[in-house]
C-alpha cells in the first residue's frame, strides 16, 4: 500500500463512520446539500467527493505523437477513465477523442500473457508458429544463448535491436545494450515515420525535429497535409484551441482529401498528390514579385525598389540580406520560373488562388504559419517539398515569430546515457564496425540527417537488404514496440525477411504480424498503465516532460520494455560469463539522488526514469522551466513544463553554415558534397543515384521536381492517398471495438467498415456505389475493402486510411486470427520507394492504382 491509497483508505473509513454506514454511492448525488459533507469538502479531493474511491494517477498517452500528459482514474486497482493532465501548460484537461482507447488495449483479452516459444520451425505467414508457452527465466536463458553464440564466433554484428515506438528512457536497450553486444544495429522506425520532414527545417534554420505553431496569436494557416484536430503532434491542444484559430485566422488545408480540418477550414484546395511543392513555389514567387516579404526578417534591396520580374535574373549585390541567406540566388536558380501560371499548368492549381494566397499572407506577416506533414513530404522527392513549403516560413519572416512556428523548448534530459566504451571488449569493438545492416550511407542513400552522410536510419530498406543479405544476414533480432511487417510499405518484404531470420524475439502486447516470425515473444507492460517512461512534448509556447508511471495491477506475466527486459537480459548474459552489460547496469545506472545502482529489478524502471530527468527536478530546473522540489513533486505532477519560448531567439544565430535562414542552403550543398567526395563522385551523379531531377546549385536550393508515380496510368489509372485515422494509435487501434464502432468520426467513412473513398465522378465511371465491396491494387498487391462515394476526395484519387487490415494482432483486429484479414493494409499496395536524401520510405505521391468491384 503505498502513501495515497492508506490515505483513501482512511479517508473512506472517515467517511463510513460519519455517514453511519450510509452507502456512498447513494450520497453522491446530493452531497451539495448536504451539510456534513459540505463541511468535510475542504479536506478532500473533488473527484473523490463525486465517487467516494479511487484516485487520479499521472501517465502518458502514446496513442500518437502528440504525447500528452494524462491523468487515469484508478478504482481498486483498475484503470477506469483518462482526461488531460491539468498540470500540462500545452493542453491542459482537453484531449483527444482516442485517449480512451488506451483502456480497451490495457484489457485486451487478446493480450500475449507469459512468454512463448515457437515450435515448428518453418516460419512464413502460411506457417502456424505454434507458439508454447514458457518461463521467462528460459526465454531470457535462450536468447542470452544465442547472443553468446554470436560472440564466439565473432560474429555480433549480426546481432540487431529494431525499435517500434519509444519512451526517452530507452537508451539502455536501444543503443548501450547493442553497443556492448558489439553490433552496430540498432534500428528505429523514424524514417517510415517523418524524417523528410526535418528536412526542410534542419537545413534552412538548423532544427533536426517539429515545430510548434503559435495557433492563438496566428493570422493566417497554410498548411500542407496537416490535418492538426485529428492528427500531427499536438491534437488535444490544436483542438482546444481550433474553434478560436478559426475566429481570428484564415485557415487554407491543402490536402487531396477532405481532412477534419479541411472541412472546417475557410478553403480547402484539393491537390493532386505529389503537387505540393509547385504550390508552395508559386506562392513563394508571387510573393517576391509583388513585394510581400517580410522586410525586417529577410531584408530588402539596397535602393527600396523590388526587382524581381518574372523571368528575369537578379543582381545579387543590389540586395541586403538580414536574417536570411540567399533569397536572390534562390531566384536566379529556380524560382524566377514558378510563376502561378507555371504552377497552374504544371500541377493544375488555379492561378487565382495562388495569387490570393500569397496576397493574404503578405497582408498578415509575419502573423502567419505554414505546416508541412507526412501526406505532402513523405514522397519520392520529399526533401525538396519539405523545403519549399518551410520557405514560405522565412519569406513571411514567420520563424521565431508571434503568431508563427518555432522549435520545442529546451527541455535537458539525460536521454543519452553514459558512454559504453569500457564495457566494450575486443569481440564488441570489432563488431561494432561494421556496415550497417540497412545500407545507409551508401551512395544512393544518403540519409542525411543533421548534415551526416549515413547518419540517418534507413527503415524501410532493412528488409530488402535482409533479402538480399546484403551486407550480411541478421541471425539474433530482438524488437519491441514495432510491427514493420505491418506498418512499413510492401509489407510483403518484411514476410520474406522475417522469415529467414535464424532467430528473432518480438516485446509486445499483442502477438502481431511482426510477432508471428518470431522464435520468442516477450509479453510487455503496456506503455500507459504500466511502465515507467518519459516523453516530450510541445505545443501553445512551451514544452512539457511528462512521466509514464504504473497506475493499475499489472496484467498478466509481463515486463517493461525498456527496463526491466534489458535488465534481465543482462543478469542472463553475466550468468553465461559475459558481464559487461550487468556492470555497465550496477555502475553507470545509478539513482541521482542516492548514486546507488537498484537494488533488483523491482527498482530499476523508476531509477531508469529518475535518471532521465534528473536535470528537471534537480537544483537547475528553474532554469529552463519550473522549479519542483525533488523526483517526488514530479511523480506526484507527473509533468515539468518549461519556461515560454522567446521569441525571435534564433534570429542570426540559427544553427546552420551561415546562422542565417538559409533560402540557398550552404548547409545542404555542405552535407551533399560531402557526401559526392565519399564516394568520389560529383554532386550530379548523387542527384541522379538518389532519383532526383535538380542539379548543380539548383540541388542546394527548394526546387519543383516532378513526382515520380509508380506503374502505367494505362493499368493503373488512379492515384492512392493514404491518411491516418482519428482514432489510429499508429498501427495498434485495430482490436478495439470502439475504434469500428465511432469510425465514422473520420470523414466519408461509414462505421464498421474499412473505407476507400472515392469521387462520385470516378464511382460512377466504374459503376461503383457506396457499401460495394472492391479490390484495389497497385503495382504490388492487392487489398479488399468498401467503397464509399463522397465528394472529399479529388476526382483521380481514391483515399483510405491506414490501420485495417490485420491477419494477426487479435480477434477484433483479424476476421480469422493467423489466418484472415479484416479489411485491407495499405501498406500491402504502397511499393517501395525512397526520400533518398533522407532516408525516410515514401507513403504518398507514387502510388497508381485501379479500383474493381469484387
Ligand atoms: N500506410 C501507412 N503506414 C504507416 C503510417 C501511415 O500513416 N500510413 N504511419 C507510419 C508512422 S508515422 C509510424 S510512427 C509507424 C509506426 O509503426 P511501428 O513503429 O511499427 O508501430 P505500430 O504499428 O504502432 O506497432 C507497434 C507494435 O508494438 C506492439 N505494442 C502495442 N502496444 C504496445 C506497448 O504498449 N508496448 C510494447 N512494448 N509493445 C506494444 C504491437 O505488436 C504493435 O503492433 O507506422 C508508419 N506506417
Ligand atoms: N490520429 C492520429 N494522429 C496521429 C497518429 C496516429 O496514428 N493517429 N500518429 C502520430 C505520428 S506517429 C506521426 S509521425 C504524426 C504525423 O502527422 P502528419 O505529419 O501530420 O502526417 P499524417 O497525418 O500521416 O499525414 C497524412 C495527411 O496527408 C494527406 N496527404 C496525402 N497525400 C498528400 C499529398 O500529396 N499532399 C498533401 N498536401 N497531403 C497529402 C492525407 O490526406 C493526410 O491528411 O501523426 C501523429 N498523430
Ligand atoms: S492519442 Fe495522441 S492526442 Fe490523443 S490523448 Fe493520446 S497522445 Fe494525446
Ligand atoms: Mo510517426
Amino acid at each position: 500500500m503505498n502513501n495515497s491509497d492508506q490515505f483513501n483508505a482512511s479517508r473512506r473509513q472517515l467517511l463510513k463512520r460519519s455517514l453511519g454506514g450510509t452507502t456512498l454511492l447513494g450520497l453522491t448525488g446530493g452531497f451539495a446539500f448536504n451539510p456534513m459533507l459540505e463541511a468535510m469538502a475542504a479536506d478532500l479531493p473533488k473527484v473523490d467527493l463525486r465517487t467516494g474511491t479511487g484516485q487520479w494517477v499521472p501517465t502518458t498517452c502514446q496513442g500518437c505523437t502528440s504525447w500528452c500528459a494524462k491523468q487515469v482514474y484508478i478504482m481498486d486497482g483498475r484503470a477506469i477513465k483518462v482526461r488531460g493532465n491539468p498540470h500540462s501548460k500545452i493542453h491542459d484537461t482537453s484531449s483527444c477523442p482516442r485517449q480512451f482507447l488506451g483502456l480497451q488495449q490495457v484489457y485486451d483479452p487478446d493480450r500475449l500473457q507469459s512468454p512463448m516459444i515457437r515450435t515448428n520451425p518453418n516460419k512464413g505467414r502460411d506457417e502456424d508458429p505454434m507458439f508454447q508457452p514458457i518461463s521467462w527465466d528460459k526465454a531470457m536463458d535462450l536468447l542470452a544463448d544465442k547472443i553468446m553464440a554470436l560472440r564466439e564466433k565473432n560474429e555480433t554484428h549480426k546481432y540487431a535491436l529494431m525499435r517500434g515506438r519509444y519512451s526517452l528512457c530507452n537508451d539502455l536497450l536501444y543503443s548501450k545494450m547493442t553497443a556492448m553486444i558489439g553490433s552496430p544495429n540498432n534500428i528505429s522506425h523514424s524514417s517510415i515515420c517523418a524524417e523528410a520532414h526535418k528536412m526542410g527545417h534542419y537545413y534552412m534554420d538548423g532544427n533536426w525535429g517539429y515545430m510548434q505553431y503559435d495557433v492563438k496569436n496566428t493570422k493566417y494557416i497554410l498548411s500542407f497535409g496537416a490535418d492538426p484536430i485529428a492528427s500531427n503532434r499536438q491534437v488535444s491542444f490544436y483542438s482546444s484551441e481550433w474553434g478560436n484559430t478559426l475566429d481570428q485566422a484564415k485557415v487554407v488545408i491543402v490536402d487531396p482529401r477532405l481532412s477534419a480540418s479541411a472541412a472546417k477550414a475557410h478553403k480547402w484546395i484539393p491537390i493532386e498528390t505529389g503537387q505540393d511543392s509547385a504550390l508552395a513555389l508559386a506562392i513563394a514567387h508571387h510573393a517576391l514579385v509583388k513585394g510581400l516579404w517580410h522586410k525586417p526578417f529577410v531584408g530588402d534591396f539596397n535602393d527600396g525598389k523590388n526587382r524581381f520580374v518574372a523571368g528575369q535574373e537578379v543582381d545579387d549585390s543590389s540586395f541586403s540580406e538580414t536574417h536570411t541567406y540567399g533569397i536572390v540566388k534562390w531566384w536566379n536558380l529556380a524560382l524566377k520560373d514558378y510563376t502561378p501560371e507555371w504552377a497552374e499548368q504544371t500541377a493544375g492549381i488555379a492561378a487565382a488562388d495562388i495569387r490570393t494566397i500569397a496576397e493574404e499572407m503578405g497582408a498578415v506577416a509575419p502573423n502567419v504559419q505554414v505546416w508541412n506533414a507526412r501526406g505532402a513530404v513523405m514522397q519520392t522527392r520529399g526533401t525538396y517539398t519539405s523545403m519549399a513549403c518551410h520557405a514560405l516560413n522565412g519569406i513571411f519572416g514567420s520563424i521565431d515569430n508571434e503568431g508563427g512556428v518555432f522549435p520545442y523548448n529546451k527541455a535537458p534530459l539525460n536521454k543519452n546515457f553514459p558512454d559504453p566504451d569500457a564495457y566494450m571488449d575486443a569481440i564488441a569493438k570489432k563488431g561494432k564496425k561494421h556496415e550497417k545492416i540497412d545500407q545507409r550511407g551508401r551512395l544512393e542513400l544518403p540519409a542525411l540527417k543533421k548534415g551526416k552522410s549515413g547518419k540517418g536510419v534507413v527503415t524501410g530498406n532493412v528488409a530488402t537488404a535482409l533479402n538480399a543479405a546484403d551486407p550480411y544476414n541478421i541471425e539474433v533480432m530482438l524488437a519491441y514496440f514495432n510491427n514493420f511487417a505491418f506498418s512499413s510499405p510492401e509489407s510483403k518484404q518484411w514476410e520474406k525477411a522475417l522469415s529467414n531470420i535464424n532467430f528473432m524475439a518480438h516485446i509486445t502486447t499483442n502477438i502481431s504480424e511482426f510477432s508471428w516470425f518470431a522464435d520468442l515473444l516477450l509479453p510487455s507492460t503496456h506503455h500507459m498503465f504500466e511502465k515507467w517512461g518519459v516523453l516530450n512534448a510541445a505545443g501553445n509556447g512551451v514544452s512539457h516532460v511528462s512521466l509514464q508511471k504504473p497506475s493499475i495491477k499489472r496484467m498478466y506475466d509481463t515486463r517493461q520494455d525498456e527496463s526491466e527486459v534489458p535488465y534481465l537480459l543482462a543478469q542472463k548474459l553475466a550468468e553465461k560469463g559475459f558481464d559487461l552489460p550487468w556492470r555497465y547496469i550496477n555502475e553507470q545506472l545509478l539513482d541521482p539522488e542516492t548514486g546507488k545502482p537498484a537494488k533488483s529489478i523491482d527498482e530499476f524502471p523508476e531509477l531508469l526514469a529518475k535518471y532521465v530527468t534528473a536535470p528537471i527536478w534537480g537544483e537547475d530546473g528553474h532554469k529552463y522551466g519550473e522549479q519542483l522540489s525533488g523526483w517526488d513533486e514530479l511523480k506526484e505532477k507527473g509533468v515539468w513544463n518549461t519556461h515560454e519560448y522567446q521569441l525571435k531567439s534564433r534570429w542570426s544565430k540559427f544553427k546552420t553554415e551561415t546562422h542565417k535562414f538559409e533560402f540557398y542552403s550552404k548547409s545542404f550543398e555542405k552535407a551533399l558534397t560531402k557526401h559526392a567526395k565519399k564516394h568520389h563522385v560529383d554532386v550530379n551523379t548523387v542527384v541522379d543515384a538518389c532519383e532526383y531531377s535538380g542539379y548543380d546549385k539548383v540541388a542546394f536550393v527548394p526546387n519543383y521536381q516532378a513526382p515520380i508515380r509508380d506503374g502505367s496510368a494505362k493499368e493503373f489509372p488512379l492515384l492512392f492517398v493514404d491518411q491516418k485515422s482519428r482514432l489510429n494509435h499508429e498501427g495498434r487501434s485495430a482490436n478495439s471495438s470502439w475504434y469500428y464502432e465511432f469510425k465514422d468520426v473520420d470523414p466519408g467513412d461509414i462505421a464498421g467498415e474499412d473505407t476507400a473513398k472515392i469521387n462520385p465522378i470516378d464511382g460512377k465511371k466504374l459503376g461503383l456505389k457506396t457499401g460495394d465491396r472492391v479490390r484495389i491494387t497497385s503495382t504490388v498487391g492487392s487489398i479488399e475493402c468498401t467503397i464509399a462515394l463522397w465528394e472529399g476526395i479529388r476526382p483521380g484519387s481514391v483515399a483510405k486510411c491506414f490501420g485495417q487490415g490485420h491477419w494477426a494482432y487479435g480477434r477484433t483486429a483479424s476476421k480469422e486470427f493467423g489466418k484472415t484479414a479484416r479489411g485491407g493494409n495499405n501498406n500491402t499496395i504502397i511499393p517501395t520507394r525512397f526520400d533518398r536524401f533522407s532516408g525516410a520510405s515514401a507513403f504518398y505521391g507514387h502510388i497508381r492504382i485501379r479500383v474493381e468491384k469484387v
